[in-house]
């Protein structure tokens, strides 16, 4: 058993990232990223100010858009409008959730596409889905990239997700899927969630819950993902009982230190992208 160190991995990426970053200064170009969070959810406001911090540590240009929870839907979509026409910006993200009486889909939709970093735009989402350049969502293209560091074979192999959300399970499924991997998705309705999930080669868990996959569920010899973040009496702790599964997998992913700063990572890395794409690099 191998445990896969995210945090090692993030670090790498980011140093090439910064180093990029300063060639691209070179050439007149400041790669700069936006993020709008409304309310003040503890866990969203760690994960901001953890983006944000990476940006700076990065040399990028970052601002932070804090915003009251009573904000009206319609100060939102302005403010992602100036952004859209903010030349110093090439990346916008929302933190997600938002408050109730804000409609997501319709935040998400006004993002223009060329500054979709967090991939959520359904016209990124569609050309994920047929194979086309898109920016891709950070958390399932950061397992992509923990995959392909560890060099995990995906082709051919059979990968089980838990989670079905838009922001993980759906994409995760898609990515792999264009990695010739064997996809099944379960969810809160799946049957025989258990069987199913002894099956895989590969394990992705983004449920939510707990120590929701635990040894009797995994084949010997599994890869094994956690995406989950929930915090227990204060403790961070993902969606896998660590401890046994870790005796049966042949890797597997801690939290903290696993999928999560490789999020960040691939935030800064969709930045970057997109200012190069305006430069014309
Ligand atoms: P979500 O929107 O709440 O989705 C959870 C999924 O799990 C749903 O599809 C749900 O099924 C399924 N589910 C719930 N209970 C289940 C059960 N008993 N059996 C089978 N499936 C069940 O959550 P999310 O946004 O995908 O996030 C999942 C987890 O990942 C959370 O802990 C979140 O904090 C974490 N996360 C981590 C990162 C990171 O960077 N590491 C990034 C994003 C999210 P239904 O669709 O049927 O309801
Ligand atoms: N891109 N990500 C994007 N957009 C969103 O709308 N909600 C959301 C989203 N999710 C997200 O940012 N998740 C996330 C989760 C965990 C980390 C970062 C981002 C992370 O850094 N986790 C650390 C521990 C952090 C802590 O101590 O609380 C880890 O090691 O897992």
């Amino acid at each position: 058993m191998k445990i896969i160190d995210g945090k090692l991995i993030s670090a790498k990426l980011k140093e090439e990232l910064k180093e990029e970053v300063e060639k691209l200064k070179e050439v007149g170009i400041v790669p700069g990223l936006a993020v709008i969070i409304v309310g003040n959810d503890p866990a969203s406001k760690t994960y901001v100010n953890s983006k944000e911090k990476n940006a700076e540590k990065l040399g990028l240009y970052s601002v932070k858009h804090q915003l009251d929870e009573k904000i009206s839907e319609e100060q939102l979509l302005k403010l992602i409008d100036d952004l859209n026409n903010d030349s110093k910006i090439h990346g916008i993200l929302v933190q997600l959730p938002l408050p109730n009486h804000i409609d997501s889909k319709k935040v998400l939709n006004k993002i223009s596409i060329e500054k979709d970093v967090d991939g959520f735009h359904p016209e990124n989402v569609g050309k994920m889905i047929v194979g086309d350049k898109a920016f891709l969502p950070c958390t399932p293209n950061g397992v992509i990239k923990i995959l392909e560091y560890e060099n995990v074979e995906i082709t051919g192999k059979h990968a089980v997700i838990i989670g079905r959300s838009n922001i993980v399970g759906k994409p995760m499924a898609a990515l792999l899927l264009e990695r010739n991997a064997t996809v099944t998705v379960c969810h809160s309705k799946t049957k025989n969630l258990s069987e199913i999930v002894n099956l895989a080669d590969i394990v992705v868990a983004a449920v939510g819950r707990p120590n929701f996959v635990n040894a009797d569920m995994v084949k010997e010899g599994a890869v094994v993902i956690d995406v989950g973040i929930n915090r227990v009496d204060g403790k961070l702790v993902g969606d896998v009982d660590f401890d046994s599964v870790k005796e049966k997998a042949s890797l597997i992913t801690p939290v903290p230190g696993g999928v999560g700063p490789m999020t960040i990572a691939m935030l800064m890395y969709n930045t970057i992208e997109s200012a190069k794409r305006r430069g014309g690099i």
